[in-house]
């Protein structure tokens, strides 16, 4: 509940008069006139009709059909499944289930990488909590349902202002027999950059507290070393630490030998020993062949004793086959999408892998028909999100050249449509894979492969050759994010920076070699949560004070929006995104039992100052909301 004025204050309600906080909040001390939810809400719809939603282009809104719900007997018992092994056996029970079961595992990224991958990470919370309970009832034998971490987590308060908090409490509630999973980068969590010690311990506790079970954790570099912290707070938390290597390079080519099986081995016997209860392999760009799959699978299980989790993008569209050797091989669980959410960038099909298991003792034990009445939905809810599509509709084999993340592909092309380079992607790409060269042959995820991005975008917009860094680097100006890289801010890439581009990034500065979180203070909560309740005036969680901690910004930004428009997660995607076409009547609910009535009845022109007026029914009273024509 917002805290407004003095009356709302705990001290005021319990009568305590302790007055020391009126000295500290002069501003509770302002009454302002309160603006109902009813108004906030149309103003934010006049906002989109008139001006559209900020990075779709602006068109009328189109007419979908309703995606078709499943139906599902929500009376009866929900069916148990694998949180109920890890309450009961814990974690490392529940890696000992794992390698007894015969047929492959499957995780579920529907909630999270598929739509990172496809859609620009912009599905709401409003769609997934239509799908989360008919899901965890028609596949209660997945092993886990990704939902959360990634990008999801800035993207939700950034672009869908809503908290990601409320969407991981609520699927939480709505899947009570699925392991809840979640992508921690590490020491960079949900972020882009180092965050100190005691903020990565604070998330994973309250991420573990909210919901989360499996914590696929990765370093962008894969360095061990900064990768410890997590592990230990995940295994302190009880839940389960996926400890992940990040797959790269290929290790079916001769000529490179950087990352070889030995390589992939001796980080994998490390991570086991380092407390990890499963061992992830993350292949984020989708380069892992099937014959490289069949091998480093192989190995990796006669070398290690915990289950093994395969991760893969199905960018080049060979996922399937990958898997498939990857089962034969024995990988205990794999990563599926399902259908409609599935394929090109995202992760292969579930139910292309169903299908292609007929006649294997190995096929997961999954009922093909749920999969599919999952699928229709998806196929429906899909279509709202269609202007973050990327344009990729066939299969992509150039990524085994450039070697881009799937969940990067669409992003890198939307960051050099903004600085121009629309027509020069091809050069991007080609620019992406010779930094990546000249970096020393770099592990590319989040937040390693926006480095490599950043400086290839600079590269092709300067116009500059790989000869030219070298030669007039002096001179050059390189993006932040290049110059932090090199100074070991995200740590320790393996066999160390190529020393000679180091040197000429760097021009004199220091470069640290130990863990950048070592060096950072700790984030002080109880002066966070003072600070914030004097900005934004109202209680303020441990939840806010992480967001903020982590994304200070983004968080204010959030908190400003949420003042002017109030709750906007209630309204239905088609209006979130495109407003309402003149004559539409829509019903929104905005608390249980509570709905509001909105009909658009008119727009007026253009007045002189440039503002628009905006005419609606409000539960049949007429209402009008004054909107600045941005255009
Ligand atoms: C992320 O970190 O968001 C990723 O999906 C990396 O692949
Ligand atoms: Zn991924």
């Amino acid at each position: 509940p917002f805290l407004e004025n003095v009356v709302q204050h705990e001290n005021f309600i319990s009568g305590e008069y302790n007055t020391s906080f009126i000295d500290s909040t002069p501003e509770l001390f302002v009454f302002p006139v309160r603006k109902d939810r009813g108004t906030k809400m149309l103003t934010f719809i006049g906002e989109t009709i008139v001006n559209g939603y900020p990075g779709l282009e602006k068109e009328k809104k189109p007419v979908f059909d309703q995606p078709s719900v499943p139906s599902v007997k929500y009376s009866e018992p929900m069916p148990s499944g694998t949180k109920q092994i890890l309450d009961e056996r814990g974690a490392e029970g529940l890696a000992k289930w794992v390698k007894e079961q015969k047929e492959v595992l499957l995780t579920d990224t529907t909630f999270r990488d598929a739509h990172q991958s496809l859609l620009a990470t912009r599905v709401r919370t409003h769609d997934l909590k239509k799908i989360a309970e008919p899901t965890a009832r028609l596949v209660p034998n997945l092993f886990s349902a990704e939902m959360w971490g990634g990008a999801t987590y800035d993207v939700a308060m950034r672009f869908l202002h809503e908290d990601p908090w409320e969407r991981l409490l609520t699927l939480r509630k709505q899947m009570p027999n699925v392991l809840l999973q979640m992508l921690l980068r590490a020491s960079n969590a949900v972020g882009y950059t180092n965050y100190p010690d005691n903020l990565i311990r604070e998330f994973v506790d309250k991420s573990a507290n909210a919901g989360i079970d499996v914590f696929r954790i990765f370093d962008s570099l894969n360095w061990v070393e900064g990768m410890r912290l997590a592990i230990d707070a995940v295994r302190d938390s009880g839940k389960i630490a996926e400890a992940t290597i990040c797959y790269t390079g290929d290790i079916l080519d001769s000529s490179r030998t950087k990352y070889d099986l030995t390589y992939y081995t001796n980080i994998a016997k490390e991570l086991e020993q380092s407390g990890a209860h499963i061992l992830g392999i993350k292949d984020m760009a989708g380069l892992l062949k099937p014959e490289a799959a069949y091998q480093l699978i192989s190995t990796l299980k006669e070398s290690v004793d915990i289950p093994i989790h395969l991760h893969t993008h199905d960018t080049s569209g060979n996922g399937v086959y990958t898997y498939s050797r990857a089962i034969e091989a024995g990988v205990d669980i794999v990563d599926v999408a399902i259908s409609s959410m599935a394929g090109l960038t995202s992760q292969p099909s579930a139910n292309s892998l169903y299908y292609s298991l007929t006649g294997s003792d190995r096929q997961p034990n999954v009922n093909i028909e749920s999969l599919e009445k999952l699928s229709e939905f998806w196929e429906g809810t899909r279509k709202y999100y269609s202007g973050f599509e990327s344009g990729m509709n066939a299969p992509h084999t150039e990524v085994y050249e450039h070697e881009m993340p799937g969940g990067q592909y669409s992003n890198l092309q939307q960051q050099a449509k903004a600085v121009g380079l629309k027509n020069r992607w091809d050069e991007v790409k080609k620019m992406y894979r010779t930094v990546n060269d000249m970096f020393g042959d770099v592990v590319k995820v989040t937040p390693s492969s926006k480095v490599v991005g950043d400086m290839a975008l600079y590269m092709v917009q300067n116009n500059l050759t790989e000869e030219d860094v070298y030669e007039r680097g002096a001179s050059l100006d390189f993006p932040d994010s290049v110059v932090e890289f090199f100074q070991g801010h995200l740590g320790q890439p393996y066999l160390g920076f190529p020393k000679k581009l180091q040197d000429i990034i760097l021009k004199g500065r220091e470069a640290i070699t130990c863990r950048p979180g070592e060096l950072m203070e700790p984030v002080d909560f109880a002066k966070i949560k003072e600070t914030l309740f004097n900005e934004i005036g109202r209680q303020v969680t441990d939840f806010d004070a992480i967001s903020y901690a982590l994304y200070p910004k983004v968080f204010m930004e959030y908190e400003r929006f949420s003042q002017q428009f109030g709750d906007v997660s209630v309204l239905d995607t088609p209006t979130f995104f495109y407003g309402l076409r003149l004559g539409e009547e829509i019903e929104v609910e905005i608390e249980q039992g509570k709905t509001l009535i909105v009909k658009l009845v008119s727009i007026s022109k253009p007045q002189d100052d440039g503002t628009r007026i905006v005419y609606f029914e409000l539960n049949g009273q007429p209402r009008e909301v004054l909107i600045k024509d941005q255009s």
